[in-house]
């Protein structure tokens, strides 16, 4: 595959701020286009998003450097040469940019490279994106884990918690899941609405209601799925993203809603008690990104009834994965491309997951777009398991609406995840 040509633009995400698109095109022919989107509640350690820092434009969140980078250094090195692989590309891509992070050229520069190659390579083997990453007999649609409830930095209320999140695991296919998740989400609305809570939505599309607290908020989702024929606990779970970073300062997890300053060691139990009283069976960063000790704690007390997930503290990246199965720290991996910077090194991250046992959860980010790579992804990779929003907000909704058809193009091929791929044995 020669690289013919390979331009990007700047353009905007979910939340009106800029991001990078890249084109490029392969033998003359064959064209693959993608657009990054970018986190609010960023790991510490994740792979450098580049932005302009110009206080004149976009508040400083132009991405003209990063487009000025692929559109010159990136473009004289790449234009004209030949790959045969993605992997190929994608080595060649972190060798250019020479740092551990890729703050040469930015992540989001050289991730925008590698999914418009992963799509321009599809067409050229005339090949559906979702078959495109992995070979494989047999396609494994994802249960999605829908956050219906926005709080922590992801909306303006007083909820500590970033996601509250059905995981509709007893469902029989992806569209029966969705379904399922849909009529929890409109029963939801009634029920806000009723109470007189606000129904406006928060950054991924979940409502963002000012409830007192983290408890309030997951028994107000109980009484909505109970509205509906499933039952809490069998047919939906809950999931949660605590975000718990997001909140932890000088060796303190600051529970304002609560109005609790807890140590990790109290934080875990606050966890705990919420796993044994209510039906949550996955718990995403409930401690902060360099909590160590505590990370294995937690998974240490809930490791054998609940996903503990690994978003922050892992950040897609192979050699924290490492570190956290040597420590024990979890047994899950929240997956997201823009963390780490190129499909090769995301497939890398949920290969190591998979051969330790782990589960691995493909995401997307609460900046967003109509990009729907990730839908595509998940599917050619198995994960099994997705996190891509509400069901409300086309930026969400678009992930949802290409799995529908990756479901339909397979038929009887597609096989759903349902319980299968929890880092857990219910
Ligand atoms: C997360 C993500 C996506 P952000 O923390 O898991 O939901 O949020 O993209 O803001 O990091
Ligand atoms: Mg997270």
């Amino acid at each position: 595959m020669k690289i013919s040509n390979l331009h990007a633009r700047e353009l905007l995400d979910s939340r009106g701020n800029p991001t990078i698109e890249v084109d490029i095109v392969l033998n003359n022919k064959f064209k693959g286009s993608a657009i990054v989107p970018s986190g609010a509640s960023t790991g510490e350690h994740e792979a450098v998003e580049l932005r302009d820092g110009d206080p004149k434009r976009f508040l400083g969140k132009g991405v003209l450097n990063a487009v000025k980078n692929v559109n010159t250094i990136l473009a004289d090195n790449i234009i004209g040469n030949t790959f045969s692989t993605q992997s190929e590309l994608d080595c060649f891509l972190i060798e250019l940019d020479g740092t551990r992070n890729k703050r040469k050229l930015g992540a989001n520069a050289i991730l925008g490279i590698s999914m418009a190659f992963g799509r321009a390579s599809a067409n050229f083997r005339d090949i559906p994106l979702f078959k495109s990453f992995k070979d494989s007999f047999e396609y494994l649609l994802p249960t999605p884990m829908m956050n219906i409830i926005n709080g922590g930095s992801h909306a303006n209320n007083n909820i500590d918690f970033q996601e509250f999140m059905i995981f509709p695991i007893g469902a029989k296919s992806f569209s029966h899941s969705l379904q399922m998740g849909v009529e929890v989400f409109h029963y939801l609305k009634m029920l806000l609405n009723d109470k007189g809570f606000s129904t406006a939505v928060g950054d991924e599309g979940g409502f963002a209601p000012n409830l007192k607290s983290n408890d309030e908020a997951i028994e107000i989702i109980l009484e909505a799925i109970s509205k509906t024929s499933y039952m809490p606990g069998k047919d939906v779970y809950i999931a949660l993203d605590v975000a718990a970073s997001e909140f932890y300062n000088n060796n303190t997890y600051h529970v304002q809603s609560t109005n609790s300053n807890l140590s990790s060691e109290q934080m875990i139990d606050y966890l705990s008690n919420l796993v044994n009283q209510y039906p949550i069976i996955s718990v995403e960063d409930g401690l902060d990104e360099n909590d160590w000790d505590g990370w294995n704690e937690l998974n240490h007390q809930l490791g054998l009834k609940c996903q503990i997930v690994g978003d922050d503290l892992t950040v897609t990246n192979k050699h924290r994965l490492a570190k956290s199965i040597k420590c024990k720290s979890m047994n899950a991996i929240l997956i997201k491309l823009n963390q780490i910077g190129t499909i090769t090194e995301t497939i890398e991250a949920i290969n190591l997951a998979k051969k330790h046992n782990l589960g691995s959860i493909v995401s997307h980010r609460s900046g967003e777009t109509e990009d729907s790579i990730i839908s595509d992804f998940s599917v050619s990779m198995g994960s099994g398991q997705i996190k891509t929003g509400s069901l409300s907000r086309t930026d969400r909704v678009a992930k949802y609406n290409q799995l529908l058809r990756i479901e339909e193009s397979l038929g009887d091929k597609a096989i759903f995840a349902g319980s299968k791929t929890l880092g857990i044995d219910l």
